[in-house]
């Protein structure tokens, strides 16, 4: 059913604490200390609309999002409390720059929402959990630093289990979870910490007499199955054992990768081929190393001196990033171009990758964690 969670990954899971409402707080430091409501006003009535979110002093008072302002207003009655309309253009501008500061502490970065994301870390520290909880305070730190807003970060074998990190110890909170300690952890949970779990799953949960996440773990797959459907039931079968095989994705990472260059003179001759292409596979390998990620397929491209374009594909047996296999498949691709295509004079030579993929097939594990 899928890949699990592959040994020796660790994803990072960075969640921005009551975000709307901090960033009032920075833009108004004399809100500090007191409760900050942020609302969404309907323009109905005066006060008529819901809040967004409030910081931690406001929910103090039993105040959340979603929770209608007048509402909001009564449970603060007592209180010292700011009331402000969301300025949503402001919150993306503070996002945006965040984001662009966390990208370069993973190999893949994955923006989740407008206070969230996910850092893929598995390539660049070999599975060490010490070196990935170091990363996490240094992230925690940068953020700080440049923009004074404080975040929640979760480390942990992939991204369910991360995001369920992140959400456990709010706010300016880091939670760890290691591939040890992931069934104790996660089995003491009520069902409701699971990321999609909402009212309504959790009742019928609790109607199967499953109120924590160890006690759906005992439930047999066929029942989930009929309870929830085929595709939530098998969520939750494998959310209850801490499964997920997830890429972290960012939106531009790319589905395949070329380089191509221009021999010193046009040639029928491998051995005039082979030196350029080895270092045209040798740069996008490296790519493909820096973004942790493998290619299925290996193509070359051949233009020939009438400027004809010509390519030949090859599926590998299992994904890879190894520089000697992917070298290899193009050298048996060029050498079965310049056969089949006799006194074609090749004019520049390119290698493709594709079918890439942060996950990688079961028998590369080694490579892709070295
Ligand atoms: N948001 C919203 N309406 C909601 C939930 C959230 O407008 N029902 C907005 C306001 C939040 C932002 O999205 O600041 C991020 O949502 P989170 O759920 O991460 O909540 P916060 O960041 O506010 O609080 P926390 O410290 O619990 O993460
Ligand atoms: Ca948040
Ligand atoms: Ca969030």
């Amino acid at each position: 059913m899928g890949s699990t969670s592959l040994p020796g990954r660790i994803i990072l899971h960075v969640d921005l604490d009551y975000f709307y409402a901090q960033c009032e707080e920075n833009l108004n430091p004399a809100l500090r200390g007191k409760p900050v409501v942020v609302c969404v006003y309907s323009g109905r009535t005066e006060e008529s609309g819901v809040v967004s979110t409030c910081n931690y002093e406001a929910r103090k008072y039993g105040v959340k999002a979603g929770i209608p302002i007048v509402r909001a207003k009564k449970l603060l009655d007592t209180a010292d409390a700011a009331f402000l309309p969301m300025n949503r253009p402001r919150y993306e501008a503070i996002s945006a720059r965040i984001m662009e500061a966390l990208k370069p502490f993973g190999n893949a970065f994955e923006k989740a929402g407008i206070d969230e994301a996910y850092l893929e870390l598995s390539s660049s520290i070999n599975g060490d959990f010490e070196k990935a909880e170091q990363i996490a305070r240094e992230i925690k730190q940068a953020i700080l630093e440049q923009e004074q807003i404080t975040c929640t970060v979760g480390v942990a074998p992939n991204k369910l289990l991360a995001k369920i990190a992140s959400d456990y110890n709010k706010p300016n909170g880091l939670t760890v979870i290691r591939p040890e300690d992931v069934k104790t952890f996660l089995g003491e949970l009520q069902v409701n910490k699971i990321p999609g779990v909402g009212r309504k799953t959790e009742q019928s949960l609790n109607q199967l007499k499953v109120e924590r996440v160890d006690q759906l773990a005992k439930l047999d797959l066929s029942v989930l199955r009929e309870t929830f459907g085929s595709s939530v039931g098998d969520y939750l079968y494998r959310a209850a054992r801490g499964e997920d095989g997830e890429p972290v994705k960012g939106r531009e990472q790319p589905t395949q990768l070329s380089r191509i260059a221009t021999l010193k003179k046009d040639t029928q001759e491998i051995s005039e081929i082979l030196p350029l292409l080895e270092e045209l596979v040798s740069s996008a390998t490296l790519k493909l190393t820096q973004k942790a990620m493998t290619c299925k397929t290996v193509s070359i491209i051949a233009i020939l001196g009438d400027l004809s374009i010509h390519s030949k594909s090859k599926t590998l047996e299992s994904p890879t990033n190894n520089e000697r296999i992917i070298a290899q498949a193009s050298k048996d691709l060029i050498a079965q171009f310049l056969k089949s295509a006799r006194n074609a004079s090749v004019r520049r030579v390119g290698v493709k990758l594709s079918g890439l993929s942060t996950r990688s097939g079961q028998t590369d594990i080694s490579r892709f964690i070295d």
